[in-house]
């Protein structure tokens, strides 16, 4: 007998507020750090910007049709903090909180269960002018505006995720400054990362103060490392201790490896992290890990003190040039079930980009069904031993701005044309919708 997903495991599509919605500029909705910097010259493919994305914001029936159609049970969308408060803090923006009271209804009378994620890297840019996550009262800007979304939707959205990989918001964003805010400087990037990690915490606190029943996660994009060579063990040790482990023990544990307290320590002044935030981190529980999966990563021990360097990826790859790899998917589930057993776990993302072309009115993408068979039959592997996944979501239900590379990676499993906003879904969605049935056990 062919193994099964049992009847409850939840499969959704995920996408993120500045990658599908548009209308930037609509219903009081003020900028976030993304708009500021895709507007700048020189920061993302071509200068383009969020500003159509899907044009989500308009379409979104159409977009609920599309899920519904495909058989999703569930859908991850990430709510802009800037539409429910212009400033990031004050007044609420009624107007923009009512665009998800009307996304969110449209999902349920399509039982269609909601996952928002609050945090999916657009911070109001009138926070940046404060100091953005450098600033530690953005810690409770954020838990405050987490509280009044999850108020807001008690009783009907009652999955949620603070922070969508505070890793790359922290890296891209303050280290390599190939995201927003664009900054390139190592102390800033561990303060944000703290920050963010911390700010989870706080905002969890928060959600739980007004609702008992809310289910809170995060999600972190993690990578197994692996060494180069067998000498090159340390060196992905470290990178893997910096790059997973610090994320994973602050989640799941509520405290970061001593080793990398005592790495950064002979480096930076770490006061930033005050003892008050390691109470509150410690204070908390995960009731799931959401883990965000694409590709393993291969190291060696280069110049940089703290980080090891990243070797070029071999084999097959997608079109952001990621290593296709479903076993680096089964090493990470393995070692997370080892590490933190009593922590559910839901696939938050996984998927590929590939350049798809519409011909006739349809797109063969027969790459990214491989991909996703082969990452599939991986959870179904990890499932079989014992390891408790609940749930995968797809990375992408369309199409859309992927960040720097603007909308040249396509990872939708719906094309989406940028001009006309016509969806046509690809071979790949209608395969998924099949083998989905043809893997689920019915409900006895
Ligand atoms: O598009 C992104 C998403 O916003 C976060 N995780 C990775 C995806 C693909 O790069």
């Amino acid at each position: 007998m062919e193994k099964q997903f049992p009847h409850n495991f939840l499969f959704g599509a995920a996408t993120a507020a500045y990658q599908v919605e548009g209308a930037t500029r609509e219903d009081g909705r003020l900028p976030s750090i993304w708009d500021v910097f895709a507007h700048s010259p020189g920061k993302t493919f071509g200068g383009q910007t969020g500003d159509q994305a899907c044009d989500q914001y308009h379409r979104f029936h159409d977009d609920v049709r599309l899920l519904k159609e495909f058989g999703f049970r569930s859908y991850r969308f990430s709510v802009s903090w800037s539409r429910i408060f212009p400033e990031g803090k004050g007044r609420i923006n009624e107007k923009g909180m009512d665009y998800y009271r009307r996304l969110v209804d449209e999902l349920l009378r399509n039982d269609i269960i909601p996952l928002v994620t609050l945090y999916h890297w657009d911070l109001p840019q009138a926070l940046e002018g404060i100091g953005g996550w450098l600033n530690r009262d953005t810690m409770s800007y954020f838990a405050n505006y987490a509280q009044k979304v999850v108020r807001e939707f008690r009783g009907e959205a009652t999955r949620f995720i603070t922070v969508n990989e505070p890793s790359v918001a922290a890296y891209e964003g303050y280290l390599t400054g190939h995201h927003a805010p664009g900054h390139t400087d190592f102390r800033e990037t561990i303060t944000v990362a703290h920050h963010l990690m911390a700010g989870h915490a706080y905002a969890s606190n928060a959600i739980r103060s007004v609702s008992q029943a809310t289910e809170i996660g995060i999600a972190l994009n993690l990578s197994p490392i692996y060494p180069s060579t067998k000498d090159q063990h340390e060196a992905a040790r470290t990178y893997d201790l910096v790059s997973n482990q610090f994320f994973l023990d602050a989640a799941c544990s509520g405290k970061y490896p001593q080793e990398v307290l005592d790495l950064y320590g002979t480096f930076f002044d770490l006061t930033f992290m005050q003892q008050a935030d390691f109470q509150m981190m410690r204070s908390q529980t995960l009731d799931f890990l959401g883990v965000n999966y694409y590709f393993p990563t291969v190291v060696q021990k280069g110049e940089h003190p703290l980080l090891s360097d990243v070797l070029p990826p071999q084999g097959l790859l997608t079109d952001m040039g990621w290593a296709i790899a479903p076993n680096g998917l089964q090493d990470l589930l393995v070692r997370i079930h080892r590490d933190y057993p009593q922590v559910p776990i839901y696939i938050t993302e996984n998927g590929a980009a590939f350049p798809d072309k519409v011909i006739g009115d349809h797109v063969d993408d027969p790459r990214r069904i491989d991909y996703l068979k082969g990452h599939l039959e991986t959870c179904l592997d990890v499932l079989s031993q014992g390891i408790d996944v609940k749930g995968y979501y797809v990375w992408s239900l369309l199409d859309n701005f992927e960040w720097a590379h603007g909308y040249s990676k396509r990872f939708g499993i719906v094309y989406v044309d940028f001009e006309s906003m016509r969806r046509i879904p690809k071979a790949s969605a209608y395969w998924l919708r099949d083998w989905i049935v043809a893997h689920t056990a019915r409900e006895a």
